[in-house]
């Protein structure tokens, strides 16, 4: 089956990064890149609501058929993608561990996190919320990075880039508490020269925005 026409939707500065930094990741195959304002409301247009009705970046659609989720995006793409090597394959358990930590991301980190940050009223008993507790999430995700270097130990792969992605902004914003394993794999995904070429590329579209 030929590989489907890709369009990824992005606003620098969001969530959109990690598709963009995992676009590099995978040697930069064919799609078409197109860049929403959001600040001119370009994401919420009945064009753009059309796709996806959430009016949320990053978006990606193949042969005009939406992909949204940070993770569900990253597994999509690195599955069409299989000689860059970023997922196991299906048989391996370390698809199970790969899998696990792409969905923790949006099951349990950034719940927990947003929780937090906006003093969500203990309304459930910890046993009952997807994330436990927040505290309980974070040393879960220190833990399993501890070993390192990569979230599969030895191999890079797109959870990596999932991962990454969240801790590091989630860092920039002091929601996630300060951590050497945090701290030593921020350092060790942003040297990657395919994070280093996305940032660069969404500088300079702020550059030109700003111009
Ligand atoms: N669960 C979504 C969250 C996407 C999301 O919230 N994106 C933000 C930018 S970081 C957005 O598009 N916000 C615009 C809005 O909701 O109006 C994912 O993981 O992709």
């Amino acid at each position: 089956m030929a590989t489907p026409k890709l369009v990824h939707y992005h606003a620098p500065q969001t969530r959109s990064f990690t598709i963009r930094w995992l676009f590099e990741e995978l040697g930069s195959p064919p799609h078409d890149l197109k860049v929403l304002d959001m600040k001119k409301g370009e994401h919420k247009t009945a064009a753009f609501l059309a796709i996806t009705p959430m009016g949320k970046l990053p978006t990606v659609t193949a042969d005009g058929t939406p992909v949204t989720e940070v993770g569900a995006i990253a597994i999509f793409l690195a599955d069409l993608f299989p000689e860059a090597k970023l997922a196991p394959d299906l048989n391996e358990p370390a698809r199970g561990t790969y899998l696990r930590w792409i969905v923790f991301n949006h099951a349990a980190l950034e719940p927990a996190v947003m929780d937090k940050a906006r003093n969500t009223p203990a309304g459930l008993p910890a046993s009952a919320l997807c994330y436990g507790s927040y505290d309980d999430t974070v040393n879960a995700l220190a833990g399993a990075l501890k070993v390192g270097p990569y979230i599969l130990g030895d191999r890079f792969s797109a959870a990596d880039v999932v991962l990454g992605s969240a801790v590091r902004y989630l860092t920039m914003f002091k929601l996630l508490p300060e951590k050497p394993e945090f701290s030593s794999y921020i350092e060790r995904m942003t040297s990657r020269p395919a994070f280093k070429s996305a940032l660069a590329k969404d500088e300079e579209l702020i550059r030109m925005r700003a111009t």
